[in-house]
């Protein structure tokens, strides 16, 4: 292809005369159309990964990257004074994920694309996705965050299906995504609509008449489930996600030549949290309508699902009360009564039944019994599941438990988001590695190559430099590009606990205060969104902004140190951050966070871990070893054991610890007021003191000792570099590549 004539040829002008937007127009449609010509349907088998959430992040780039055509472009556009990033900059990020669970799932379609396994994700196209964040003060507000563009990389299909709900149907329309695999093929994500969302109808922030679902339907990722009327909805959304995917999958196969006996030959469907497990019923309903005895169809569907655990948290599992069922869909009433009068007669246990005393509808429960393979997503999630949450189910089944651990497609979390590092690393052990990140193993040998080390550093304060402009330039942000940069970027969540870093900040705020300079100033960057109803979160953000206002106006501190939390947090967002951090903060209260994946994307982009040995920083830890990483805090034996006695008591290490009991006062002190929301301020401190969940203060001196080693280690330039490239060394496990094929070999047998 020749892309200049092309381009020119779209455009009509040359692309010098052009504007941005123009460019980056023609570019979508071009690429939109290098990926249908590598679109392929082989094999008998597809795998089908239902997803209520999609953290697809921007396209342009990452598309061009897998077709191969980016360097072309970008020296092309460069040779017609357009710099490419200006580009990248017009494209709006779809946010049609949460966080981890999202993202993920992304990764893993890059990974089955460039696998060239045939595959599609399925999901919901919401028009206006996860709210935008923005600060007001000190507080987060939540606005919305329209995505879908003219041109936009959303293809709209005539395929429709009816869904038929309690007391009306809807008619679907299903959009399709190309998603394109490095040097692979392109496959496609469907997301499922309806053509009368009606977007006018959300005013004064994300406030919209939760009742009128042919109009809201689609119109939000799951909007907030604090009442009832939020829960009904999601109940729409994910009996519409799945009965769409039932009939798309039905379709498919038997245009393949199933007899639905055989349905299993033909897909295999992984359930991404228990978000669509309703998919069980739904197939079952549909195969007894195509003529299949309810047995039959039982046995049918439990050989194709397959379900991954993504939380231990309690509050996070799905139970539904059958009244909402019965409410939104009857139809699949009896047939979840069938599922669950069998497992009733199979086993005598209470607590295996999918319909509870209280006549709650567990979806795990149905998930475990009706689908072929259960995993968890790192090595200890799967484990605490088999020993302690899902236990009695591991007894029953203990063929059908198994580990994947998470990975993270290197496409978009090293090429496309650390360019200079990529073009380094390829310098050093050649371009293998993109396709076999495990070659990455040969840059352990030149740990002690005194110009390796040198270029690594100088990498890194690059992409420090490159951040510090772009904050500044979008969010009017001063960093200082001399400091080290230690970030937490997340989802606000308790138990992930920025209220440890928080009060770390606010220790090292005093300490300055005191006269104790750091030999390296410091800046700690936050980026976080709450949910809209988690109100103890939003607390937090507004105790971090305080913070970071009362700190930047104290000019005896901030040449030393900065507290700064960036507004909006996404995927674009993080492919600026996580190639300029030297300190990755995974600080979860230990047996909490399934996995993390953040993590594996900061080690991979040269940083080094302060965390907990908790989800896949327990692998991180085996494979870097002792010597580079960070590791503090009580095990998760010792945290499941202190739950189960219910022997920790916060305010005993409020009253021992002088140093952390000045920083929680500090939270509702004179300078903390006059910023902020007394009664917020107060709460966060209540918390703590009263409650304190996840043992934020078990595990606050510790923390505050590895922190700062970890700050005192950095003054070693050299000694942090051979860090940074053990780091990335040792990343290659963590590559999604290698979890697809371990799906692949384990589950899907493609
Ligand atoms: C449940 C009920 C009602 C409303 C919302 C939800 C809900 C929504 C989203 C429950 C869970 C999620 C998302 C979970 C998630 O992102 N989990 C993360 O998954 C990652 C990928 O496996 C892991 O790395 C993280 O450790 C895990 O927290």
């Amino acid at each position: 292809m020749n892309l200049e004539a092309r381009l020119n040829e779209m455009l009509g002008k040359s692309i010098a005369d052009s504007t941005d937007r123009e460019v980056y127009e023609v570019l979508l449609k071009l690429t939109q159309s290098e990926a249908v010509n590598r679109q392929r349907e082989e094999g008998k088998k597809k795998i089908y990964y239902i997803s209520a959430e999609f953290l697809i992040g921007k396209l342009l780039s990452n598309n061009m990257i897998n077709l191969g055509i980016y360097e072309e472009a970008r020296n092309l556009l460069a040779a017609n004074g357009k710099d490419i990033c200006r580009i990248e900059e017009i494209e709006v990020e779809p946010s049609l994920g949460n966080g981890g669970l999202g993202r993920l799932a992304s990764c893993f379609l890059d990974s089955i694309a460039t696998l060239n396994m045939t595959g599609a994700g399925i999901g919901l196209n919401y028009h206006l996705g996860l709210f935008k964040q923005e600060f007001a003060d000190n507080k987060q507000k939540e606005m919305v965050n329209p995505w879908i563009e003219t041109p936009s990389w959303l293809i709209k299909t005539e395929k429709t299906y009816p869904v038929k709900f309690k007391d009306f149907s809807l008619n679907s329309r299903m959009y399709e995504l190309a998603i394109t695999g490095y040097e692979g093929r392109t496959n496609k994500l469907e997301l499922f609509d309806i053509d009368s969302v009606d977007e006018s109808m959300v005013h004064d922030g994300i406030t919209f008449d939760k009742e009128d679902i042919a109009k809201n339907l689609t119109l939000f990722l799951y909007p907030d489930d604090s009442d009832e009327k939020g829960r009904m909805l999601r109940i729409y959304q994910q009996y519409f996600m799945v009965s769409n995917a039932a009939q798309l999958i039905l379709e498919e196969c038997e245009n393949k030549g199933s007899n639905l006996y055989d349905l299993n030959e033909y897909a295999v469907i992984q359930i991404n949290d228990t978000h669509p497990s309703m998919v069980i019923p739904e197939l079952i309903r549909l195969l007894t309508l195509r003529g299949l005895q309810m047995d039959q169809a039982v046995e049918v569907v439990s050989k194709t699902c397959a379900y991954t655990n993504h939380t231990i948290l309690a509050e996070a599992l799905e139970k539904w009360p059958m009244h909402y069922l019965k409410e939104v869909v009857p139809q699949l009433v009896p047939i979840i009564e069938v599922l669950d009068d069998k497992v009733r007669r199979k086993f005598d246990d209470e607590s295996v039944t999918i319909i509870d005393r209280n006549d709650i509808v567990h979806m795990a429960h149905m998930d475990i019994h009706y689908g072929f393979s259960v995993n968890g997503v790192a090595a200890l999630h799967t484990e605490i599941l088999k020993e302690t949450e899902l236990n009695n189910f591991y007894k029953i089944y203990p063929e059908k438990f198994n580990n994947k651990t998470n990975g993270i497609t290197f496409r978009r979390w090293l090429l496309q988001c650390n360019p200079i590092l990529a073009n380094q690393i390829t310098e050093w052990i050649g371009p293998g590695y993109k396709k076999n990140a495990m070659e990455l193993e040969k840059l352990g040998n030149l740990v002690n190559n005194e110009d390796v080390l040198e270029k690594l550093l100088a990498i890194k304060q690059r992409n420090k430099a490159e951040l510090v402009a772009y904050l500044k330039e979008t969010q009017n942000i001063d960093l200082n590009e001399n400091a080290i940069f230690d970030i937490q970027v997340k989802r606000l969540h308790e138990y992930k606990r920025q209220q440890m870093n928080v009060l770390y900040a606010i220790c090292k705020y005093q300490e300055i205060k005191a006269g104790k300079i750091p030999e390296t100033p410091i800046t700690i960057i936050f980026g976080a969104k709450a949910a809209p109803a988690y109100i103890i979160a939003k607390e937090i953000i507004h105790a971090i902004l305080c913070l970071q206002e009362i700190i930047h106006n104290d000019p005896q501190v901030s040449p030393y140190l900065q507290v700064v939390m960036v507004e909006n947090y996404n995927v674009t967002l993080a492919e600026k951050l996580i190639p300029a951090c030297d300190i990755s903060e995974q600080i979860s209260l230990a047996s909490k966070e399934a996995s993390g994946t953040g993590n594996m994307k900061f080690m991979l982009n040269g940083a080094v871990t302060l965390g907990t040995d908790d989800g896949a920083n327990v692998e991180i830890h085996q494979l870097v070893g002792d010597e580079n990483i960070y590791v503090f805090g009580a095990s998760s034996e010792e945290v499941i054991v202190h739950y189960q006695k219910a022997d920790y008591v916060s305010r005993d290490f409020y009253e021992r610890d002088a140093i952390l009991r000045k920083a929680v006062d500090f939270l509702t002190g004179e300078e903390m007021k006059k910023v902020g929301d007394e009664v917020c301020l107060n709460h966060v401190k209540e918390e703590l003191l009263n409650k304190d969940w996840f043992m934020t203060f078990l595990d606050f001196e510790d923390y505050r000792m590895k922190k700062e080693q970890a700050l005192n280690d950095y003054a070693d330039r050299k000694g942090w570099a051979k860090k940074m490239l053990c780091n990335i060394s040792k990343a290659g496990y963590f590559s999604s590549d290698r979890t697809i094929e371990e799906y692949n070999r384990d589950i899907w047998k493609l």
